[in-house]
């Protein structure tokens, strides 16, 4: 979209939960109204691409249904009876409520809950201060990354990776177990370049025929949590057809040949069997790997969300480095660079008043925990009393009938700070309004690529609407917490954050707006060596030693991962009862479940929906377009059927996340997904459940 010339224009960033975190220009039509939104074009990542929905962005923040005032609930939880009150008045019912509460059960009892709603640094992790300072239960931040990140540093050591814009570079692109074209547009940009300049083939490997599979070379449709076995007899061809780097893994790799004797028996004909897929084509992306150094695997977190996904990160991960491809410009294996950025975060987070010995309740298991449910809970308090900052567990969370149900009780007082009345503001107490992105300062870093990025005030906020930091110093000054970041303005925190990180200040950044800080190519690249002691790259890793947070876990059956790279069958699989395996993969027009209030994202999406092949829609006696039930171990939703002969029968597909109220009988797509922390550090494995399938009255 092109900005007009003759409007002024800001810098900003998208602070949404997306891996490609775009550097944007925004027209800013006068001091409350903005116009047209455009990707940056200076910024080399960005290149001047946005997705649509925030192309769009003038829709969602002059939205008519955003929040602007504060209200409290008058009548039952969840019955819509708000009244009006200050904001004020707001918090200090908030902070009375968190005083009772520490006073009858201690500071454990109150629970304050956030996720990336907004990836801003300090509005995002600012809540983590008050916890600390107030010795409230920490929260362990499970649905996302927990099982992707440990899979990767299991291998390298290390959470970074070559230069994502050396995709363009590549000769061979491998677009493992995401979905960019929905969910981080800008790969796209740079995999496609590679194409149009290079002749590079790109190949898609997802569980459906997905807008990304489209626009690929090859696609392969491969049964969810099956991976790790294509993964293995990649491997078991490249060193069966003297293509493995033998010379590389002598300097680079931990125990290559007793690996190579591992892969013996895991042939293509064995992961066939396994993944759905042909012998040919398993056969055929091996050679393709083997012939081609600058092959960059562009693994994403969707093939994650699985019981055994860490270990089939693990496992991709590890192809870079039998065929040595990690050397090479454009090629190596690249999943996420979160881990380059070296912050001090302690005015931030507070984490010099931090106190290790309080306990830490699951995020992903908010259900269970408010059910009271004894391995959550154990000796500790009830949690009855809650702030909610940058997310909406009501929609997005894990076996929802619980989390409900949790919601309804009686004893529990929530406040939940939003954007939107979204299905967790509508069961709390109070409700706060908060401040979008184009309303406050904040510093973001590139998960998908390598900037740190400056988003400034560019807007009025609407309505009383308060930023994150200022409802956190509100409540802290009312409850007697103490730390100098409270004390300190955005702006203060932030180019605290940045001189303490060996970054520029925020003087600098503001002139130049981002900042490049991919390391160089040989430590990118891991030619220096990876991140383990003796820098070698661990075939064998020490799942034990392997954790996403240094003081929690490891969770799960992690004695029981395997040694090397394996199909671990520890996935939820078919059986009498449960015939289908379900994947809940996201939407184009919503991001987890923001987006799902802008008119032009609802229009894009339809209605909630099922994928299934048309094969098992005839054995079922079922039509596209039918109402089906599906359930799942844990619950039981109804939605429409949709024919889809790019899935594999018996595999199941429903895109996005939307509210549990747009399903017919108000309960939604996470009704049926799991929260039983795979290992060896937890988290969401949103794309495995067994369920069955029954046409629908
Ligand atoms: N439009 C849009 N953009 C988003 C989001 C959104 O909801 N909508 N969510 C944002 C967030 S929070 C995140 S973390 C990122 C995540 O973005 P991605 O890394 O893309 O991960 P997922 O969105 O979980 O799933 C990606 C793909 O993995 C597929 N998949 C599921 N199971 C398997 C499997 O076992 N094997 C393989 N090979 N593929 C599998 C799914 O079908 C899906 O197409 O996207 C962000 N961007
Ligand atoms: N079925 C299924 N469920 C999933 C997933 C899946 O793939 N399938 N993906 C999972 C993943 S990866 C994730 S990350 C989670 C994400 O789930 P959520 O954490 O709920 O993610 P979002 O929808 O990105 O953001 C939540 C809310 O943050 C609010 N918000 C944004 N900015 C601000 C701000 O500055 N201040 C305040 N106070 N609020 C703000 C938005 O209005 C939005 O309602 O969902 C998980 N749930
Ligand atoms: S692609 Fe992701 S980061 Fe970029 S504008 Fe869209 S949601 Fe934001
Ligand atoms: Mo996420």
């Amino acid at each position: 979209m092109n900005l007009r010339p003759n409007v002024q224009t800001g810098y900003s960033v998208c602070p949404h939960d997306c891996p490609s975190a775009c550097a944007l220009e925004v027209e800013v039509l006068d001091a409350h109204t903005i116009g047209r939104v455009r990707g940056a074009r200076d910024q080399t990542y960005t290149a001047g691409v946005v997705c649509e929905k925030v192309a769009r962005y003038a829709e969602r923040v002059h939205h008519p249904d955003r929040l602007l005032k504060p209200l409290k609930r008058v009548g039952a939880k969840g019955a819509g009876d708000w009244q009006e009150i200050s904001f004020d008045d707001a918090l200090d019912e908030v902070a009375e409520q968190f005083m009772r509460a520490e006073e009858k059960f201690g500071a454990e009892t109150v629970w304050p809950y956030y996720y990336a709603g907004t990836m801003g640094l300090v509005m995002r992790d600012g809540l983590h201060r008050l916890t600390h300072a107030k010795k409230y239960s920490r929260m362990y931040d499970s649905f996302c990354v927990t099982l992707a990140w440990p899979g990767f540093m299991a291998g390298t050591g290390r959470l970074y990776g070559p230069d994502p814009r050396e995709m363009a570079l590549s000769d061979q692109v491998i677009i493992w177990g995401t979905n960019p074209v929905n969910t981080q547009v800008n790969v796209m940009t740079h995999a496609v370049r590679a194409r149009k300049e290079r002749g590079a083939k790109i190949v898609v490997i997802d569980v459906y025929e997905t807008a990304t599979m489209r626009q690929a070379d090859t696609g392969l449709i491969i049964r969810p949590g099956t991976d790790g076995a294509l993964a293995c007899a990649i491997m078991h061809v490249l060193f069966r057809d003297n293509l493995a780097d033998r010379a590389y893994m002598a300097k680079y790799a931990d125990c290559p040949d007793e690996f190579e004797a591992h892969l013996d028996d895991k042939t293509p004909e064995w992961a066939a069997a396994i993944t759905g897929l042909r012998v040919s084509d398993i056969e055929q992306l091996a050679r393709a790997i083997g012939a081609t150094k600058r092959t960059y695997l562009r693994m994403g977190y969707g093939f994650t969300r699985q019981r055994n996904g860490a270990v089939n990160m693990h496992a991709v991960t590890s192809i870079a480095t039998v065929a040595g491809l990690w050397p090479f410009e454009g090629g190596g294996a690249f999943h996420s660079n979160s881990g380059m950025y070296r912050w001090n975060k302690t005015m931030i987070e507070g984490l010099d008043v931090k106190d290790a010995s309080v306990r830490y309740l699951d995020q992903s298991r908010i259900g269970p925990v408010l059910s009271g449910d004894p391995r959550d809970i154990g000796d500790g308090p009830p949690v009855t009393a809650m702030l909610f900052q940058n997310t909406n567990p009501v929609s997005v969370a894990p076996e929802q009938d619980k989390v409900k149900k949790g919601f309804a009780r009686d004893d529990l007082f929530t406040c939940v700070h939003e954007q939107f009345m979204t299905e967790t503001a509508e069961l709390a107490d109070i409700v706060l309004p908060a401040t979008m992105f184009l309303e406050h300062d904040d510093i973001y870093q590139g998960g998908g690529h390598q900037y740190v990025m400056f988003g400034g005030k560019l807007i009025e906020a609407p309505g009383q609407c308060r930023s994150n930091h200022d409802v956190i110093c509100g409540l802290a000054a009312r409850l007697g917490a103490v730390h100098p970041g409270f004390d300190m303005t955005p702006r203060e925190l932030i180019d605290w954050t940045l001189t303490n990180s060996g970054k520029p200040s925020l003087e600098e950044l503001e002139e130049t707006h981002w900042v490049d800080c991919q390391p160089n190519f040989d430590t990118s690249h891991y030619i220096s060596g990876f991140g383990h002691k003796d820098g070698k790259y661990r075939f064998k890793p020490d799942w034990h030693a392997v954790r996403f947070r240094p003081d929690i876990g490891p969770l799960g059956p992690v004695d029981d991962i395997p040694t090397m790279p394996d199909f671990w069958d520890v996935i939820e699989n078919a059986d009498d009862t449960y015939p289908f395996r379900l994947a809940t993969s996201p939407a184009r027009g919503f991001l987890n479940s923001s987006f799902n209030e802008t008119p032009t994202s609802l229009k894009r999406e339809g209605r909630p929906e099922l994928l299934i092949h048309p094969d098992d829609l005839d054995r079922l006696g079922i039509f596209d377009g039918d109402r089906v039930a599906v359930g799942s171990p844990r619950g039981e939703i109804k939605l429409h059927a949709k024919a889809c002969s790019g899935v594999q029968p018996g595999v199941v597909v429903s895109e996005g996340i939307w509210p549990n109220q747009a399903f017919s009988d108000g309960k939604g797509i996470n009704t049926l997904t799991a929260c039983d922390q795979p290992a060896p550090a937890g988290g969401g494995p949103f794309h495995d459940n067994k369920v069955w399938v029954r046409g629908s009255r």
